[in-house]
């Protein structure tokens, strides 16, 4: 009987500590060497570009990626992309991160029940936040890319009328023109937007005006994620028929929900995909291990701030304060030595030769 009890604490053991490592791992396979660099670069970066040139010689790590076990609903049996190549440079004011993985379905559109392709980029804003989501007393900051922002942003909102064909409207109050109405223009009207009420009220997600196909939210645990008032992350993604290459971009720090870089690091940070062809959306995703990211050491001076700003006019990024700071002390530093070379010494040197 004594050994019966203890071959059961012993099995209920190795349960507790089988889902522990599940939880832990999220479903991807221990061993995969861990931790990443964001290579350092003079110069701008492509924060917008996935096919620039220089990623051609950027090193990209493997990173694995498995079904999302920790919180319902998870995805049966297992997600689609269970690999995502990931390039990050740095030039001490921006970081930029190249995500690559196979998809062979370009899913760029979003109805009840046809989902988009997208990808994400956790940081962790204090260290040991980076576990899922982060938690109640550690922040985690997200960067969402969307196939259907991604789509939007290069051709025109997606309207109703062209993700379903027969829907069909003859009149709405305020509206411009006549059936069938576009959005954002012949709804541009105050009267008229408050009948699409999320687009009235600032939802980010119902606005027809997209700026940029990423969202920048924070969380501090499952089912707090949510869109953050200071959009700081930009991007793009292109689809080659084979595969996605996706840029997310940001300053290292802007004041507003910085990862702790530090000197250099490093951050705690994840990614997830989702496949909208293999049913993925919200938390039926492929995501990875936490790891650490350095930022490689700059040779050069860097900015201290630069500053990101989504309007209604388009994605601002202000140029970094200190590198305005350094010009104006090279500016004065080039009057004083004009000053000194051109004035002050020839006429010294007059002063000494009469005085001889
Ligand atoms: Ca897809």
């Amino acid at each position: 009987m004594r050994m019966d009890k203890l071959v059961l604490v012993l099995a209920t053991l190795a349960l507790a500590a089988g889902l522990y490592v599940s939880n832990i791992q999220i479903g991807v396979t221990l061993g995969q060497e861990l931790g990443l660099t964001a290579k350092y670069v003079d110069g701008p970066l492509p924060i917008t570009s996935p096919d620039a040139p220089i990623w051609g010689d950027i090193e990209a790590k493997e990173v694995e990626l498995g079904p999302q076990l920790t919180a319902a609903p998870w995805i049966h049996p297992e997600p689609s992309v269970r690999s995502l190549r990931v390039k990050v440079i740095h030039n001490g004011t921006w970081v930029s991160f190249l995500l690559e993985w196979n998809d062979a379905t370009k899913d760029d559109k979003m109805l009840t029940d046809t989902f988009r392709d997208s990808a994400a980029v956790m940081l962790a804003l204090q260290p040991g936040a980076g576990q899922c989501m982060g938690t109640p007393t550690a922040e985690v900051v997200i960067a969402h890319w969307k196939a259907d922002w991604q789509r939007d942003v290069n051709e025109a909102f997606t309207d109703i009328s062209e993700l379903y064909p027969n829907f069909w409207s003859d009149w709405y109050p305020f509206a411009v023109g006549s059936p069938p109405y576009t959005l954002p223009d012949l709804m541009n009207l105050s009267a008229a937007k408050e009948y699409f009420a999320g687009w009235y009220a600032g939802n980010p997600l119902s606005t027809p005006l997209k700026l940029t196909p990423v969202e920048t939210l924070v969380a501090h645990g499952w089912g707090t994620l949510t869109t953050y008032a200071y959009q700081s992350f930009i991007g793009r993604g292109i689809h080659d028929g084979a595969k996605w290459s996706v840029v997310i971009s940001r300053p290292i720090s802007t004041g507003q929900a910085d990862p702790p870089w530090g000197d250099g690091g490093p951050v705690e940070v994840a990614f997830a995909v989702w496949d909208g062809s293999n049913g993925e959306i919200g938390a039926k995703k492929g995501v990875s291990l936490p790891m650490p990211l350095s930022l490689e050491k700059p040779t050069k001076p860097t900015a201290v701030t630069a500053t990101v700003t989504v309007t209604e006019t388009g994605v601002e990024a202000a140029p970094p304060v200190q590198n305005q700071a350094l010009i104006i002390i090279a500016i004065v530093a080039a009057v004083m030595a004009f000053l000194i070379i051109g004035i002050i010494l020839p006429g010294r040197k007059k002063k000494r030769g009469s005085a001889e």
